[in-house]
């Protein structure tokens, strides 16, 4: 089904982001996972620890690459080739948000077309700022992250387990 994106900030990658990969590598030819470089947001992880963990993550699956973007994602996709950007929707409160980024990056570039693949029903709930929050306080993450994740993310709060 073409070249796509699945472009997102992944601080930390969690396993609702690995599910959306899965199923969208399952039905893209050719699937970029971009990480977002923004500078200006304070992130947990830097730009290369994110890809290097998504990259150990997706090495198995053959039609997977991960690379890293700074600045419009449109202009990112005319660079790669990529046609089609995946995002994930969990909730209702995800779609007014999804929606305007969606037209927004079809106005700007009208070969991007935005496919939108429902949440698993067992990650619904889940995101990268609760993983954030639940390290941060030494909560239990191994409903959340990829097991061999789990102590790097700790580290970042100075938490030994
Ligand atoms: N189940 C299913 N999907 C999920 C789950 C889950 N549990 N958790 C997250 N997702 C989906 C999200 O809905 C999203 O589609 C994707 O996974 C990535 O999520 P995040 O939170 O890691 O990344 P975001 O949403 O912060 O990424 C935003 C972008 C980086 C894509 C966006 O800001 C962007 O394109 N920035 C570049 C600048 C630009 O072009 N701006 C113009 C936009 S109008």
């Amino acid at each position: 089904m073409g070249k796509a994106i699945y472009p997102g900030s992944f601080d930390p990658v969690t396993f609702g982001h690995f599910d959306m990969i899965k199923r969208s590598a399952a039905i893209m030819d050719e699937l970029i996972v971009g990480v977002l470089n923004n500078s200006a947001k304070n992130s947990l992880f830097s730009v290369d620890e994110r890809v290097s963990m998504l990259k150990e993550l997706t090495k198995d699956i053959p039609n997977v690459t991960v690379d890293s973007f700074d600045g419009l994602l449109v202009d990112y996709m005319k660079k790669s080739g990529a046609t089609i950007i995946v995002r994930g929707l969990r909730a209702v409160t995800d779609f007014e948000y999804e929606l305007q980024i969606a037209q927004t990056n079809h106005v700007e570039y009208p070969e991007a077309e935005t496919i939108f693949l429902t949440t698993n029903l067992k990650y619904s709930y889940l995101s990268s700022s609760i993983v954030r929050e639940f390290a941060a306080y030494g909560g239990d993450i191994s409903n959340f992250v990829p097991p061999q994740f789990i102590d790097r993310i700790y580290e970042k709060y100075n938490i030994k387990k």
